[in-house]
């Protein structure tokens, strides 16, 4: 297949793109803003790899830039869009860059893919990487895909409205389209302004561990290659107009993971504190898989193994890391939580 990957240079996109050339004969084409969030870095190795280079291409630009998208478009099988602003926390101080490209992006790959089929009997698959946030906060059991979208942050808010968008180009245009619902995930190569690097990262410098609220919000986890498996599974065998989710080994609650990450690196426990919470914050999200079981996914990768190794890897890729934290997210980091650490207050060990 001649893939069209947007957002590839991401941390999830990247992970898809080395799995889509080691284990298939596709050719791929990213389409990358490189925004804070990309970086070439997690591409270096199927680049460098003369078995996979070749059939990779990579194209700087923007998914909102029409006459770009549609020329790439034009020559694709199938487009699969991990394009995206992708942190909560950035949505609460600036959403406009949400709302482009997370919704008019979005719009703007669909309307691409019905402008290349129209008048022929071209059909190109559109796989809409999307999360398990959209169904917001789920105080028990599970979601399921038929159940309502309740976004309760604007990251979330864009990421159901293109969900939306995506299943209209289905009904009114017959676009082959399936969206994906992925739990959150981790990995090597993740932004530090995530969760688990973040806690490693600082754990690495001896630097407060800040836990919103009391610490006891629940997340399903996915490592990085389960995701990257179950999209392309998604891909290959999951029927147009539908949604999947994906979930992940396991809910853990933050405060548990706080306490893992120091135990691992043997840092001291105190260092893991209560800053205060995030707007709107969702205290559990919890997704049922069967949908994406019966197409012949699961994950592999367990938790703790996941987390070790992840680990493993920050300590040994420092220099990537330290890069990530300099320059622009100096300031970042200084906005989100140097006030909060000032006032911030230890979190007793449960
Ligand atoms: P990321 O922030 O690491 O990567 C996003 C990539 O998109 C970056 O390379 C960035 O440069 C690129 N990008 C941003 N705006 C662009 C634009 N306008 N045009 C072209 N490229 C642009 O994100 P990620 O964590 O890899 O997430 C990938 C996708 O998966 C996102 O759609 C996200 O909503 C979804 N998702 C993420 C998680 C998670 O836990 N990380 C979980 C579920 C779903
Ligand atoms: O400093 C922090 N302290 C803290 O307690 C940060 C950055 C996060 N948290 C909490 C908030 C959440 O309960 O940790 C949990 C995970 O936070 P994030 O890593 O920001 O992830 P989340 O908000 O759950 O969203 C992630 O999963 C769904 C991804 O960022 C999204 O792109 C994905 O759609």
């Amino acid at each position: 297949m001649r893939l069209l990957v947007t957002g590839g240079a991401g941390f999830i996109g990247s992970a898809f793109v080395r799995l889509r050339l080691r284990s298939t004969d596709d050719a791929i084409v990213i389409l990358d803003k490189l925004t804070y969030a990309g970086s070439l870095d997690r591409l270096a190795d199927v680049r460098a790899d003369p078995a996979t280079g070749p059939r990779l291409e990579l194209v700087e630009g923007d998914i909102l830039d029409v006459s770009l998208v549609e020329s790439l478009v034009e020559v694709a099988d199938a487009v699969v869009n991990f394009a995206a602003e992708s942190h909560v926390d950035r949505s609460l101080e600036a959403p406009h860059a949400f709302a482009t490209t997370n919704i008019v992006g979005v719009y703007v790959l669909l309307e691409a893919i019905r402008r290349a089929q129209a008048g022929s009997a071209r059909s190109i698959r559109m796989v809409q990487v999307s999360t398990d946030e959209v169904y917001g906060h789920v105080a028990a059991g599970i979601r399921r895909e038929s159940d309502p979208v309740a976004p309760t942050n604007p990251y979330a808010a864009t990421k159901a409205s293109a969900d939306l968008v995506t299943l209209g180009y289905h009904a009114t245009y017959a676009v082959d389209c399936v969206i994906t619902r992925g739990v959150n995930t981790f990995g090597p190569f993740q932004h530090p302004e995530k969760l688990i690097p973040l806690l490693i990262t600082n754990a690495l410098r001896d630097s407060v561990l800040p836990l919103y609220g009391d610490g006891m919000q629940q997340r399903d986890w996915l490592y990085v290659t389960d995701h990257a498996e179950a999209v392309a599974r998604i891909l290959d065998h999951g029927d147009a107009g539908q949604i999947y989710n994906i979930d992940g080994t396991g809910q853990r609650d933050n405060r548990s993971i706080a306490q893992a990450v120091v135990t691992m690196l043997g840092r001291d426990p105190a260092l893991i504190r209560s800053i205060a919470d995030r707007a709107g914050h969702d205290r559990r999200y919890a997704v049922d898989a069967t949908r994406l079981r019966a197409i012949g996914w699961q994950p592999q990768v367990s938790f703790d193994h996941g987390l070790a190794q992840t680990v493993a890897w920050y300590v040994r890729n420092e220099e990537w890391w330290r890069r990530m934290k300099s320059g622009p997210w100096q300031d970042y980091y200084a906005r989100q939580y140097d006030e909060r650490i000032a006032r911030s207050v230890p979190l007793a060990d449960e």
